[in-house]
């Protein structure tokens, strides 16, 4: 079989994190593995607010040698890390057994949250991670952080901020406008692989279920590279 890896979160209601990765991974008919980052919970004495509670280095580093000396990837994306050392890991894996389908999620937020979960954090995951990308997939707040723009309402300021997180070293950059998009009809997404734009527009479904919807895509666009789509039909079956 072919096989899949993703290190990530885990969310507790199996919406998001490795549990939203692994349900991907299933329907693309792959072997999915996952190397923990931390544990999200949600707190009912705080209306229902985060939790996080990372993993320590070591077993994180066991886990990564596990799946990446042990078994072997086709892929692998990255979602929630966490702490700078599953940063450090996660270049670490990626760089040395050359994984060159790797699909970088910059969780920086987490839905309701509205606030970045760690400035610092964001600014080495961008140093270490973003120049290993195959795909990075921020949504507007993260496109934000990542391309050091104020503020993007707009699709041609998706477009600017591709380009400049492009020239911060990932292969394609794949902004998610989603239904975020302010006066938006459609969903709208932009693609930018360095040389090419491309819009990606489809109808937009009204629903408050969308925990989870930035984990599932970017493991299903790592799904449709180990597959060996191209990137951009990997995105676009996205
Ligand atoms: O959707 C972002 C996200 C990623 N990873 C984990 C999460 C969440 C949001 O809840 O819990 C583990």
């Amino acid at each position: 079989m072919i096989k899949i890896a993703t290190i990530a979160g885990s969310d507790a209601s199996g919406g998001a994190g490795l549990e939203a990765d692994l349900k991907t991974f299933e329907e693309y008919g792959l072997y999915g593995m996952a190397a923990v980052t931390v544990i999200a919970a949600m707190d009912s004495e705080n209306n229902w607010a985060h939790r996080v509670f990372p993993l320590e280095e070591a077993a994180l580093r066991a886990q990564l040698d596990t799946i990446f000396k042990g078994v072997g990837v086709a892929a692998a994306k990255s979602g929630m890390l966490g702490t700078f050392y599953a940063v450090e890991l996660t270049r670490e894996y990626i760089e040395t057994y050359g994984v060159k389908n790797y699909v970088l999620d910059p969780v920086m937020v987490c839905k309701g949250a509205g606030e970045a979960l760690n400035p610092e954090l964001n600014q080495v995951l961008e140093k270490k991670l973003l120049p290993l990308a195959a795909v990075v997939t921020p949504n507007l707040f993260e496109a934000a952080q990542l391309s050091g723009l104020k503020e993007i309402s707009t699709p041609e300021q998706m477009k600017a901020a591709a380009r400049i997180i492009a020239d911060k070293g990932a292969r394609t950059v794949f902004i998610k406008g989603g239904a975020k998009l302010p006066g938006t009809a459609t969903a709208l997404d932009v693609f930018f692989d360095g040389k090419n734009f491309k819009v990606l527009e489809d109808t937009l479904i009204k629903t408050a279920w969308t925990h989870g919807a930035g984990c599932t895509t970017a493991a299903a666009i790592a799904a449709g590279l180990a597959r060996g789509l191209s990137v951009y039909d990997a995105i676009s079956l996205a």
